[in-house]
């Protein structure tokens, strides 16, 4: 009687040394499995809950599942990282893996990429796309190549219209003698330029205070981003005018995705294309919503007459030859694609 307890006690105690064991194990190997091989930077200077911030975080969810937990991307956003000028140059070395950018700022180290941001080039917002999506996209993506980077895909940015604090832009001779914000870029200064306002080039982060100090009269800007950051509360009238669209891409450094297996290069394409389907659904929203809470808030829409329009492209209409003279042909077949 007593030698069977004694053999039931030594089975049960040799079953829970066997539980806590595979405890242990399964443990172990947790742990060992979440631990990523890679950490990545990814750097956006749009707010948290903006369509391309959340595109980010999208896509670095996506990579994360794909390579289970072995890349791990940090979405930094609201321009942590430093003004997009900046993120490009920390991507280009190697110190920022990612950054979802405007195209005007890759224009400035990539000069072709002007190409894509002329003024009314595109009819609307489906033309672009077409263009985007298709061969000229491709080999535009390619392009980032010549500054070190790999482009990923297409970001949607809308179209850009102008915004001032004073008194409306209702014509061409409303921007005599007036201060707008440009990008840092030298084809957007260069437009208002020709519009006949005095261009002020101001980093992203500081147009708002710029607008509430009066340093500029006016800026521009598509709905989303003039929503989010609060422009409409300084800057109340808004143009439609669509006079440009400028496309956004998402770049990946060249130094990172070169020391980057087939297998992960491979996920990260598919993951930041799918991302890009995700940010575009996103962005159709945001654009109508960003219109009624700017409007709730006071913000007064002015819509140009199609004569007006037609002045202001003629107004721009010299650009296309300094910033695209050599790519003459491309800029007809963008026009009739
Ligand atoms: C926004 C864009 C930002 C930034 C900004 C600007 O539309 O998403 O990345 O380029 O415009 O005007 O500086």
């Amino acid at each position: 009687m007593k030698k069977k307890r004694i053999i039931t006690i030594i089975i049960i105690c040799v079953l829970l040394l066997g539980i806590l064991l595979a405890i242990f194990v399964i443990k172990r190997k947790r742990s060992a499995e979440t631990v990523p091989e890679y950490v990545f930077l990814y750097a956006d200077n749009q707010t948290e809950d903006y369509p391309t911030t959340q595109g980010g975080r999208y896509f670095a969810d996506l990579v994360y599942e794909r390579t289970d937990g072995r890349i791990k991307i940090l979405v930094k956003y609201g321009g942590e990282m430093g003004s997009e000028g900046e993120a490009i140059e920390q991507v280009r070395y190697g110190g920022i893996a990612f950054a979802r950018v405007s195209l005007s700022q890759l224009a400035e180290k990539i000069p072709d990429m002007n190409v894509l941001l002329l003024p009314y080039i595109y009819d609307d917002s489906a033309h672009m796309w077409r263009v985007l999506e298709g061969d000229i996209g491709d080999e535009f993506l390619k392009k980032t190549d010549a500054y070190d980077l790999v482009g990923l895909s297409w970001y949607d940015a809308g179209a850009r219209n102008f915004y001032s604090s004073e008194a409306p832009i209702t014509c061409l001779e409303d921007f005599e003698g007036k201060s707008i914000r440009a990008q840092e870029s030298a084809i957007m200064s260069d437009m208002v330029s020709a519009l006949g306002a005095t261009p002020v080039e101001v980093v992203y982060s500081e147009v708002y205070s710029a607008l509430e100090l009066g340093i500029v009269d006016g800026a521009e800007n598509n709905w989303p981003s003039y929503e989010a950051m609060k422009h409409y509360k300084v800057a109340p009238y808004y143009t439609i005018d669509e006079h440009v669209r400028v496309p956004e891409m998402q770049i990946c450094s060249k130094a990172v995705w070169d020391s980057l297996s087939e297998e992960y290069k491979e996920i990260i394409s598919e993951c930041a294309k799918e991302s890009a389907v995700y940010e575009r659904n996103l962005w159709k929203e945001r654009e109508e919503s960003s219109k009624k809470i700017a409007m709730e808030n006071g913000t007064r829409i002015i819509e140009l007459t199609a004569e007006e329009k037609r002045r202001f492209r003629e107004a721009m209409k010299d650009l296309y030859e300094k910033y695209c003279g050599n790519q003459m042909d491309l800029v007809e077949k963008i026009m009739k694609y």
